[in-house]
């Protein structure tokens, strides 16, 4: 039986390296984004595989629904939903912070991944299948100096997916929170607002997780036989780990 993934941010990084990984194996692919022509490459470079294509910009609640029912017969029924569009912006501290960042990465990573669950979720229950992983991030679980709202938003999205674990209880439907650390991909240029040099230097002599690391576990994930559910996995390259604890000292 093929199955269907639908995936959101399909047009970088892991969304597209998931798509890539789930086209591989054989996955018909419904794909989300906002830069269509990205989506159309997608298409063409892969002209064996069903894929649906949508543009859509997730902070839009109306735009979210009308993709979820619009989509074609053939893809209309959804085994996996990776909810993975997503951004940070800005490392200032708080007290800097720009405001509109913060609104962003809330309409997007919190209410977005919303939007687009809600959407959906109706139909897995009512089918007794299906399986949501969300994209999380280590930002959710440890803090750090300018992580102010990223890390609150994907500590939301750690959260959301535990509550809708419970909610599912018993319908059968499969809920995941992958949560990893430094990984290259366009989100340090999105989050530096474009600046390629702040971009790279996060990178600068480390070896960063690559998005095919990433798509990887999400089918690996995605793979388990259906009694089995991983609730969350953390993962960092093996250049990252822990500091200690900041302590400020007066000076005498
Ligand atoms: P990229 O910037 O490469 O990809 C982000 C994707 O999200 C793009 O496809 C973009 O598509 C999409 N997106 C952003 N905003 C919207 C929107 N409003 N509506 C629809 N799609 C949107 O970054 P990554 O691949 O690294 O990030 C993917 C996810 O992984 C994010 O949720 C991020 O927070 C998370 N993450 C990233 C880590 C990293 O270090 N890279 C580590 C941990 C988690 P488009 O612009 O075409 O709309
Ligand atoms: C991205 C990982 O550590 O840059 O979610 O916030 S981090």
């Amino acid at each position: 039986m093929i199955k269907t993934a639908f995936i959101t941010g399909a047009t970088s990084g892991f969304g597209r390296a998931c798509a890539e990984m789930f086209a591989e194996n054989g996955w018909n692919l419904v794909l989300s984004g906002r830069r269509q022509e990205r989506l159309q490459d997608f298409c063409r470079e892969h002209p064996d595989v069903k894929i649906h294509t949508v543009v859509c910009d997730v902070r839009h609640r109306a735009q979210v629904e009308a993709m979820v029912k619009n989509l074609p017969d053939s893809h209309a029924d959804i085994d996996l939903l990776l909810n993975n569009a997503g951004l940070a912006l800005g490392m200032n501290p708080a007290q800097e912070a720009d405001l509109d960042d913060w609104e962003t990465m809330v309409d997007t990573n919190i209410k977005g991944l919303m939007y687009v669950t809600r959407a959906l979720l109706p139909a897995m229950v009512s089918r007794g299948s299906g399986h949501i992983i969300n994209m999380g991030s280590i930002a959710g679980s440890w803090p750090y100096p300018g992580g102010n709202a990223y890390g609150a938003s994907k500590a939301f999205v750690e959260q959301f997916s535990n509550n809708l674990r419970a909610d599912l209880h018993g319908t059968g439907v499969r809920v995941s929170n992958l949560e990893p650390g430094l990984a290259e991909s366009e989100f340090s240029v999105v989050r530096f607002h474009g600046d390629r040099k702040k971009a790279d230097a996060v990178y600068d002599g480390t070896e960063p997780l690559t998005p095919r690391d990433i798509a990887e576990i999400v089918h690996w994930i995605a793979d388990r036989p259906p009694h089995v559910n991983i609730n969350r996995v953390e993962v960092m390259p093996v250049c990252q780990s822990w500091a200690p604890f900041a302590i400020h000292r007066e000076k005498e």
